[in-house]
């Protein structure tokens, strides 16, 4: 009887299981693809890169410690502090962060319906944005407290601003200006390279007159001019990880300035580090 049971429960089960596997085989079939397909992503991004911008390396001056469980979708640094806007449904929050200890000081969550995406500080406001549902918000840098919520009509990836206009990606090759008093949309900005529009524009950071973008899912950055869209060059941010922090994480996304100090941060999904980069300068005319 034990056994009979046994065995019923073992063909019971496979064949729950095969169910399970049949109703969910286009969610299965797509986990196992979806590395393939950004691989695939990545490597086509990648062999396009050379061209006639230039070409950035960069050297490390600093680490810091980065929470493992920050699927980083925006990030600022201003008065001393990251702020830092996190994704996924149920997990997506806004932090302000302690650089030196990576320490959360403040943080709140987001609505588990929401995918948190960019976030930028503008004066003594914060923006977040979010993903598919087109609803950003904004909140008083201090408080954290909500002063209104927006919408738009794309998706939103990243935003910053050049101290005049709000700047937003859709994880297109297009960004959308918005008036950052009352959030509508003033233009666009249509960014190319001299081998075509640079698709999956992600995080946003602004820096002395050029916008940096996280190349969806690339190592890569590309510096565009703030005023035509053209790709100045491309950082290539590859091997920032070392192979003992690579466990489990997922692809460079996060950029910030520190206006002041002239410094420049990145780090990523689920990273265990952030650092603090110097760009080595490459002209056109490397091989
Ligand atoms: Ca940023």
């Amino acid at each position: 009887m034990r056994l009979g049971l046994t065995i019923f429960d073992r063909i019971t089960g496979k064949q729950d299981m095969l169910k399970w596997i049949t109703g969910r085989w286009p969610t299965l079939l797509c986990l196992c693809l979806t590395p393939l397909v950004l691989g695939a992503q990545r490597q086509g991004m990648e062999q396009r890169i050379p061209g006639s911008a230039d070409l950035h390396h960069y050297r490390v001056v600093r680490s810091y410690p980065h929470d493992r469980g920050a699927f980083t979708q925006g990030l600022v640094y201003d008065g001393g502090f990251f702020y830092e806007g996190t994704g996924l449904h149920g997990r997506s929050t806004l932090r302000k962060v302690d650089p030196a200890s990576g320490r959360v000081l403040k943080e709140i969550g987001l609505s588990p319906s929401l995918f948190g995406e960019g976030v930028t500080v503008f004066g003594d406001r914060i923006f977040q944005i979010t993903w598919q549902s087109r609803v950003g918000f904004v909140y008083d840098k201090t408080s954290f407290g909500l002063l209104r919520k927006f919408s738009y009509a794309h998706e939103g990836w990243g935003i910053t601003h050049d101290g005049k206009r709000l700047i937003m990606s859709d994880g297109t090759s297009v960004l959308h200006l918005l008036d950052p008093k009352d959030l509508h949309e003033t233009g666009t900005l249509r960014v190319r390279d001299d081998r075509g529009a640079v698709e999956g524009l992600n995080e946003l950071e602004y820096v002395r007159g050029a916008i940096y973008a996280n190349v969806w899912p690339t190592d890569y950055i590309v510096v565009i001019d703030s005023r035509t869209g053209r790709v100045t060059a491309w950082i290539d941010l590859r091997g920032l990880l070392a192979q003992e922090d690579l466990q489990a994480v997922d692809v460079l996304n996060g950029i910030a300035y520190d206006a002041e100090g002239g410094r420049l941060f990145v780090t990523g999904k689920f990273w265990p580090k952030l650092f603090e980069i110097k760009l080595i300068r490459q002209p056109v005319g490397r091989n």
